[in-house]
């Protein structure tokens, strides 16, 4: 097969003082951090869609950059595309992809031509992942761009979208299957709505509830070991979007019985449209049991989409980094670049250029989110800050056994409270910055 990416070489590690821009600084894959390999710790993704598909189009714009892989005919198209995703990763030492179906295939005139096709590109990855030893972190179905989705999927007020988004996702686990993916992505896409004017919310959840229900059932069937994630996104495309964060997605999960089988996958990007860090996405799913994958990005401070940028800042990815420690590591999840280059930066080489910086930021978070566990400081400082739950009264309260009369009684004779202490949060910002920087 040509080479499709010829002026971008085999990026390897090659430590600080490289003034190399395609070699990694501080990600060495095979390297050990706190007892695993940091290839181990990070299980890095490609995301099929932006890296393969997205031709730097925007709403005022065609594409800047030509993803067609030498053929016009879309099959022809679709399977150089994955020989040449399959370069990139090698080139890259990226070794997980995710996928949506209609990344990998095009949409056929019905969904039989669409199954079809989504088999033979799929035959072909399969092949692919065993030459260049690749594995699928996860799949999902599209189930947006399509105008039949209008009025969204699951949440749609016409049953037959109901059935037709169903059958998709059916095959779209069945391909993850194929894939030997380890996990399976639920993104509610149009899941959402724009006016109450003519919505029936009730019954656009439950029936959201059911169609999870359904297909993750007929997954576990057909032999599916791996995670399913709900990706939390709070708006766009529609204006309110079901699944809108870490904490309304866990609710939702208990309400429909779901929550044994569902963790989520957190998205940087998704987190801030919230109006939330990264960080606490991360720490809610934690505490909920439902930490699951990552979809690593950023967005823009000052704009109120997705964008969908390569993460660069090391607070960040330190942070998400010290959440990924304290949950015990990655099981089947991992760090998916769900990032794209900016229109401006369309060629190949900005390609390579925009994940080995994604990668480094992470790497380098992952090296300082070590040290400050080893450090200690702040894990001691939390410690101590909740220690008046370690005995008398409030070791009763975190027992869950004292009374409300007794708690009563207790402040009664208190008086008043003068036990308080300061949070020293400048004080833990600093130890922060002095773990980072020295
Ligand atoms: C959209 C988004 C999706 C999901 C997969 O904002 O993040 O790409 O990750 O459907
Ligand atoms: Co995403």
């Amino acid at each position: 097969m040509k080479e499709f990416f010829e002026s971008i070489p085999h990026v390897k590690y090659e430590g600080t003082s490289t003034a190399n821009p395609m070699a990694f600084r501080y990600y060495n894959p095979d390297e050990e951090i706190c007892g695993k390999k940091m290839r181990d710790h990070l299980r890095f993704a490609m995301a099929y869609w932006h890296t393969l598909c997205a031709g730097g189009s925007d709403m005022f714009g065609v594409n800047t950059s030509d993803k067609s892989f030498g053929s016009s005919d879309p099959m022809t198209s679709a399977k150089n595309k994955a020989h040449a995703a399959f370069e990139f990763m090698d080139k890259l030492s990226i070794d997980y992809f995710c996928f949506h179906d209609r990344d990998v295939a095009p949409e056929g005139k019905t969904l039989e031509e669409s199954n079809r096709n989504l088999d033979e590109v799929t035959d072909l990855i399969k092949d692919l992942m065993a030459e260049y030893n690749k594995k699928c972190l996860w799949g999902t179905a599209n189930c947006f761009n399509n105008p039949r989705y209008m009025h969204g999927a699951g949440t749609s007020p016409n049953a037959d979208v109901f059935a037709f988004a169903a059958a998709q996702i059916k095959k779209a686990i069945e391909t993850t299957v194929k894939l030997g993916g380890n996990g399976y992505v639920y993104w509610g896409g149009r899941e959402g709505y724009e006016t109450l004017l003519n919505t029936n919310m009730a019954l656009e959840l439950d029936n959201m509830g059911y169609l999870l229900k359904i297909t993750s059932e007929y997954g576990r069937k057909i032999g599916f070991t791996g995670d399913y994630y709900i990706e939390p996104k709070p708006k766009e495309p529609t204006k309110h979007q079901y699944d809108f964060d870490a904490s309304t997605v866990c609710g939702f999960l208990a309400k429909y019985g779901l929550d044994k089988d569902f963790k989520l996958n957190i998205e940087a990007n998704h987190a801030t449209l919230a109006g939330h860090t990264f960080a606490h996405e991360l720490n809610v799913a934690r505490v909920n049991n439902a930490f699951g994958s990552i979809d690593a990005n950023v967005g823009d401070m000052l704009l109120g989409w997705d964008t969908d940028q390569f993460p660069t800042n090391v607070y960040d990815s330190t942070l998400c980094m010290l959440e990924v420690l304290r949950a015990g590591g990655f099981t089947n999840g991992g760090l998916n670049f769900d990032a794209k280059a900016r229109r401006g930066s369309f060629t190949y080489e900005d390609l390579a250029y925009s994940h080995i910086s994604g990668m480094d930021s992470f790497a380098l978070g992952l090296r300082i989110a070590d040290k400050v566990i080893r450090d200690g400081r702040l894990d001691e400082f939390v410690a101590n800050r909740y220690a008046s739950y370690n005995s008398g009264i409030g070791k009763r309260i975190a027992d869950g056994v004292a009374t409300i009369e007794e708690l009563e009684e207790y402040a009664l004779k208190m008086g008043d409270v003068t036990t308080n202490t300061s949070g020293r949060q400048e004080y833990l910002e600093n130890i922060l910055n002095s773990i980072m920087f020295g």
